[in-house]
């Protein structure tokens, strides 16, 4: 593909942008989070299926067993991907219903869906990309130790085996994990996602195994001939409040450690950095990471998926007990968001993903980066005219995208963009209560509705870009 932009520095804010040929644009959903159907089909428990039947945990109660009833609707899903004029979607695979218990049988009608969306998206011209894993472990899985412990790992290749065995004739891009820090620190530390679990020892456990599963899991794709092959992070666009004052940047140096190194340096640099093997000593011996798992870590990676939502700013705040998903993180204060937040009450700061990408391609150079995830929840539903305006969805993508341009501008080796997320759907701890879609779903009706936003990337993707505002539509 062409690399070639010219930079929009010199450019009024708001001119039109065109990205390089062959640039991909796609939407991104998960498996939980759409699919429904959870006692369907041999489909076994996953710790989510559990984690939302513990009170307390979800918003209202909440469940994945319906959610946007994909499984019965991907056809019609997939048309409308289609009409939106998508290029590529992002799909997760729900592990338990490969293999309902995690290890052993095979459950072939679980295979057969994931054959039948794979073919209906191909037959509509749009390329898939498969997420072997987005949080859905299965539940004796975690009842034998979950990501703390080494099975899991070595469980995670083999059902990765199995699905490459029945897509990767027709699938070129595989994404092992994604977010593996959301498994890892919202599971295991802050509990605040399934297992529900808050043990800082299980937590960097959990870290290495996660990364080893992506190793293990990475050499068996690569055996079977898997095209393209990478791992999707979240990293933390972390930075101090204030860059002149030595105790902030260390604040940063603790949270950037947690979020990004500990995953990118095994990932891309084939080890741990030192001041992280330090910090997580302070909490486990460390005695699980075994000879040859850095390298088995460290296998070529053909893309890097990134998701990113906002920034963090933090200051030294001695006394601070610091955030529960980050142990060891006391004396860290996080800045309050000073600016337009999103309904998850996230900052909006589209630079601070240009400079995200920025920084990883400065340190980790010679990687291919793929946005997997970007969006924002914003409640607007249909108004009297039956239309959706999500006027601040539109402004969100729209500087996001222009952030990635800036990006590709300097340099940065960006391949592609995947909006989350293609239709509103089961958000985890909050439920159906925020809305992340480009396409509005009534959950009473299963009905959707293209969302102004959606209208507005069917535009960019037709372009390869943003129009400028003065131009006509047409
Ligand atoms: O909905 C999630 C998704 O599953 C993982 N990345 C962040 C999204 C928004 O919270």
């Amino acid at each position: 593909m062409t690399a070639t932009v010219t930079s929009t520095s010199a450019q009024p804010a708001l001119a039109g942008i065109t990205f390089p040929d062959g640039f991909i644009w796609g939407a991104a959903t998960a498996s939980y989070q759409i699919e429904g159907a959870a006692r369907e089909d041999g489909r076994g428990p996953s710790i989510w299926d559990t984690f939302t039947r513990t009170p307390g945990k979800v918003y209202a109660g909440h469940t994945g067993d319906v959610a946007c009833d994909h499984y019965h609707r991907y056809v019609e899903d997939v048309a409308m991907m289609a009409d939106l004029g998508l290029a590529s979607y992002r799909y997760s695979v729900a592990w338990p219903r490969i293999q309902p218990d995690g290890t052993g049988p095979v459950n072939a009608r679980g295979l057969d869906f994931y054959d039948r969306l794979t073919d209906a998206l191909l037959g509509k011209g749009i390329d898939p990309v498969v997420t072997l894993y987005h949080w859905d472990l299965p539940q004796t899985l975690e009842d034998r130790g979950g990501w703390a412990v080494r099975e899991t790992a070595e469980a995670f290749a083999e059902y990765a085996r199995i699905v490459h065995g029945r897509l990767g004739d027709r699938v070129k891009t595989w994404t092992t994990l994604n977010e593996p820090w959301c498994s890892a620190y919202l599971g295991y530390a802050s509990g605040l996602h399934a297992p529900g679990k808050k043990d800082p020892a299980a937590t960097f456990a959990a870290v290495h195994h996660l990364l080893l599963g992506h190793g293990l899991a990475a050499r068996s794709l690569r055996d079977a001939g898997a095209q393209s092959i990478s791992i999707t992070l979240n990293p933390n666009a972390v930075s101090p409040v204030d860059p002149d004052s030595w105790a902030d940047r260390e604040a940063a140096r603790v949270i950037d450690g947690l979020s990004n190194r500990v995953f990118l340096d095994p990932l891309l640099r084939g080890r741990y950095p030192a001041d992280m093997l330090e910090h997580m000593a302070r909490f486990t011996d460390l005695a699980y990471i075994q000879d040859g798992d850095l390298k088995t870590i460290n296998a070529p990676l053909d893309m890097l998926g990134i998701n990113f939502y906002q920034p963090t700013y933090v200051y030294a705040k001695p006394g601070a007990t610091g955030s529960p998903d980050q142990p060891g993180s006391e004396g860290v204060g996080y800045r309050a968001p000073d600016g337009p937040v999103t309904d998850m009450n996230w900052l909006v700061e589209p630079s601070s993903l240009t400079r995200l990408l920025k920084r990883i391609h400065d340190d980790y150079p010679g990687t291919a980066l793929l946005i997997t995830e970007n969006g924002a929840a914003y409640p607007e539903g249909p108004s009297a005219d039956g239309a959706v305006h999500d006027t601040r969805r539109v402004e969100y993508l729209d500087g996001h995208l222009r952030a990635c341009h800036d990006a590709l501008a300097a340099g940065v080796d960006l391949r592609g963009y995947f909006v989350w997320s293609l239709m509103d759907n089961f958000e985890w701890a909050e439920g159906y209560a925020k809305r992340f879609g480009i396409v509005h779903v009534d959950y009473s009706t299963q009905q959707r509705t293209l969302k102004d936003s959606a209208k507005w990337y069917r535009d960019v993707i037709r372009r390869n870009g943003i129009a400028d505002p003065g131009e006509s539509e047409g």
